[in-house]
């Protein structure tokens, strides 16, 4: 009895061991779906450091990061609460100027490393309730997000130069002794219930998003226990890599090894390739500053900006690309233009963008390439950044048929054909676009 029960109890284990496991992965799968999808979001910073806009006592170049770059003690940089008053702040405008350059995401500064609080929290008075604003920001921005179909997604720095009970000060702070600070208190008793407001408060939230997690009182245990925590207040939240020690610098992929986090977040630079598998999002200023700095005018050309999100999405990655809001509630002009420069584009050429995967050709001198599979069919996206002379382009031979070639600005059928292994694409004598032109090849199969 006993030997012919075994084999079938560990055949019956196997089966289910393999259920739970697919699963599991249908689960993943299933929450970054919408993320996937989407490609393009908006990343704002904004918070007090607005207010001096990068300034402070004849130094120039500081932005979010003021308090510790201008050395600024705590009870001087508090005075900013007074000031905050930014009566033009429009959540319906900020999110209606996203939705038109084609972001399908929101990611905001909840806190940034000041500790400063852009929402009503019960477990601090550095928020925005202490200034003469008094309006709770992220009710107001969650609200218009749902109202024009945009996902709110919160940005939450684990750093904080504010909080009395978060270990290390910085080494210039003489003034804040650290007797009967306590950083166990500050995560239990103030990062958690304040992303408990945060996951609890707003509706749905998409993605959330830390930072400040190289610090050394941050440990891999923190960041597990982080992030089994936040997934426990909103199940299908999605989760970025700095919640745990597994960041591997600017460059932001995750290492190798049992590291939390469903993201991986290179910071201002975009990888070489695309990593087959692995999901990862490019943040990156559209200037030199993540927070307003009213003097940084090396802004990056609309063109620049339209052909890295051309080129992040042939790597199979999202781009998150930052506004700084002013003082008074406004973006920068220089910002808006842009916007709306991509908005532009992405109105023609958004299906190139969205919902698609990584380029098959491992290089085009003339440009990118991103896909979609369509049934049992292929659609390539034919970015063309340097438009040719010689009124055409050249793909690395494949096998698959090829069934039609399009410009895809008004789906203009164009002549298509194979010489010497190569496949060669016939193309207009101007481009159809100043910044990225798109030609849609259509193909038999997978590739
Ligand atoms: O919010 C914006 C910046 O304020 C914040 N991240 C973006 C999204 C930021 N914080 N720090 N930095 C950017 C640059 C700091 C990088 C370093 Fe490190 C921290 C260098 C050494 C410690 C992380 C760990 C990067 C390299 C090693």
């Amino acid at each position: 009895m006993k030997k012919t029960l075994t084999p079938i109890l560990i055949f019956l284990l196997v089966l289910t061991y393999g259920c739970v496991n697919d699963s599991k992965e249908d689960d993943i799968a299933n929450r970054m779906d919408w993320w996937r999808e989407a490609r393009f979001g908006m990343f704002i910073h904004w918070g007090l450091y607005a207010i001096p806009a990068g300034e402070w006592e004849g130094t120039t170049n500081h932005a979010e990061w003021i308090r510790t770059t201008a050395q600024i003690p705590l009870e001087t940089y508090d005075e900013l609460l007074d000031q905050f008053n930014p009566v033009e702040f429009n959540a319906d405008q900020w999110v209606k100027m996203a939705k038109d350059a084609g972001m399908k995401y929101i990611v905001i500064t909840s806190k940034h490393h000041d500790g400063f609080c852009l929402f009503d929290s019960e477990y601090t008075d550095f928020d925005v309730m202490s200034t003469p604003f008094k309006r709770d920001i992220l009710k107001e921005l969650s609200d218009a997000c749902a109202g024009q179909d945009i996902v709110m997604c919160w940005y939450h720095s684990i750093m904080d130069w504010h909080h009395p009970d978060y270990l290390p000060r910085r080494n210039w702070e003489t003034d804040r002794p650290t007797e009967g600070a306590d950083m166990d208190r500050y995560i239990e008793e103030y990062l958690k219930n304040q992303l408990a407001e945060l996951t609890g408060n707003y509706g749905k939230i998409g993605v959330l998003w830390f930072d400040g997690e190289w610090e050394e009182t941050w440990t891999h245990e923190r960041g597990v226990d982080l992030y089994n925590y936040v997934r426990e207040l909103q199940e299908d939240i999605i989760i970025n890599n700095r919640v745990d020690k597994g960041r591997q610098g600017m460059q932001g992929m995750t290492k190798e090894g049992e590291f939390k986090g469903d993201f991986g977040t290179p910071e201002q630079e975009i990888p070489d390739t695309g990593l087959p598998g692995i999901d990862w999002e490019t943040c990156m200023t559209m200037n030199n500053h993540w927070g307003y700095n009213k003097y940084d005018d090396n802004w990056k050309s609309s063109e620049d900006l339209i052909q890295k999100l051309v080129d992040i999405a042939s790597k199979g990655g999202n781009f998150l690309l930052n506004v700084g809001p002013k003082a008074d509630g406004t973006f920068p002009e220089e910002s808006i233009e842009r916007l709306k420069a991509i908005g532009d584009w992405m109105a023609i050429y958004g299906e190139s963008i969205y919902g698609t995967s990584a380029s098959p050709f491992s290089s085009l001198e003339w440009g990118r390439c991103t896909k979609k599979q369509e049934g049992k069919n292929t659609r390539l996206y034919l970015h063309v950044f340097d438009w040719p002379g010689d009124n055409n382009i050249t793909l690395p031979a494949f096998d698959n048929k090829i069934i039609d070639a399009f410009i895809m600005d008004g789906m203009i059928k164009t002549g298509v054909e194979r010489k010497d292994g190569q496949i060669i694409i016939n193309l207009p004598a101007e481009a159809p676009d100043e910044y990225s032109s798109v030609i849609i090849l259509d193909v038999k199969g997978s590739l």
